[in-house]
């Protein structure tokens, strides 16, 4: 009887001990969530998603995140609302993925005047004032499209066709995105290079498959006398290689229409492999843990770099194989 009675007394006091301590410390509270409003383009290609999920998974409650996210449908000002919307939320920092380059400069100057730091991430913006983002993730879209040029080049070269007239369709992707002027940038580049290569059309597809398609149809009515179609993302590509079978022409490095593209989904490296896109240049949309890294910094108060590019590859009918498309992310 008398053991019965020591024990209770020390589960008695166990539980009093355990009841004190909740008060200590965190007292039992959740840590405070990092609140972030991410302003999203839209979903317009499965880059787009791929981009997405990639913020998502990195902004993640259990990271210690609560995550706003804005869908900004294609339209910048669905974006601008969504960042004063985040702003009226007192988010602890915002992160842009802006559709176009410019239009920027007030809605970032309010976010300032808020002291909320804002993290640009894929496609940059043309501010008055750099100081009105603090960190920017994304990609070197002038490189990409270089890397498409020397590939060119030297394809060319091995098919001997390197003096021969090359005649080429450039899909662009959204007016005034950083990826669109950076990538068609390095094409004019290569077009005052090469006296013998010749812009024979040039229409915006906008990265979406439908548009790429209509206006691939629309410049085939015209002419079918073409040797390269230098798609800005795969979802064009998609599209003007279903335009360019439907009249009737191959798609492929070798006798057929040489197609690049950029972006290099598993989609699109499946169509490498099949040869109908003969180069995907990689464009790499898993930017989250890059932008949790920069705020968990921020929040320490430690300096972060202003501008980081990620590391990008790209691949070719020549090289993909199903083991590397396996292998792959997104
Ligand atoms: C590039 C990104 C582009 C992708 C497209 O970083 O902005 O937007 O290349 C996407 O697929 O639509």
């Amino acid at each position: 009887m008398k053991k019965t009675v020591s024990i209770m007394l020390a589960l008695l006091i166990l539980i009093s001990f355990q009841g004190c301590g909740s008060d200590s410390g965190t007292g039992g509270k959740k840590a405070k969530l990092i609140k972030v409003g991410f302003c999203q383009t839209g979903a317009e290609s499965v880059w787009r998603v791929a981009n997405t999920d990639s913020m998502r998974k990195a902004l993640s409650e259990k990271n210690g995140y609560e995550l706003i996210f804005d869908d900004g449908r294609q339209q910048q000002e669905n974006q601008i609302r969504a960042i004063r919307n985040f702003i009226q939320q007192k988010v602890d920092y915002i992160v842009l993925a802006p559709l176009v380059e410019t239009g920027w400069d007030s809605v970032l100057e309010e976010a300032s005047r808020a002291g909320i730091p804002v993290i640009i991430v894929d496609r940059m913006v043309k501010v008055s004032d750099k100081e009105l983002y603090t960190a920017y993730v994304g990609s070197n879209f002038l490189e990409e499209g270089q890397t498409a040029v020397r590939w060119l080049e030297a394809v060319l070269k091995r098919y001997g066709r390197d003096t021969k007239p090359v005649r080429i369709v450039n899909i662009q992707g959204t007016i005034g995105s950083s990826a669109q002027i950076g990538r068609s940038a390095a094409l004019d580049e290569a077009l005052r290079n090469h006296s013998n290569w010749e812009l024979v059309a040039r229409e915006s597809g906008d990265f979406i498959k439908p548009k790429a398609y209509e206006v691939m149809c629309d410049i085939l009515a015209k002419t079918r006398d073409i040797d390269v179609v230098y798609c800005e993302n795969d979802s064009e590509a998609f599209g003007a290689i279903k335009a360019l079978e439907e009249a009737g022409l191959k798609c492929g490095v070798n006798g057929g229409v040489i197609v690049i593209s950029f972006d290099a989904t598993t989609e699109g490296l499946a169509e490498c492999l099949s040869g109908r896109i003969s180069l995907d240049v990689e464009c790499n949309p898993l930017q989250g843990p890059y932008v949790a890294d920069i705020i968990q910094k921020l929040s320490r108060k430690e300096r972060v770099d202003r501008i980081s590019y990620l590391e990008e590859t790209w691949f070719d009918c020549f090289t993909i194989t199903k083991e590397i498309i396996e292998r792959r992310a997104y």
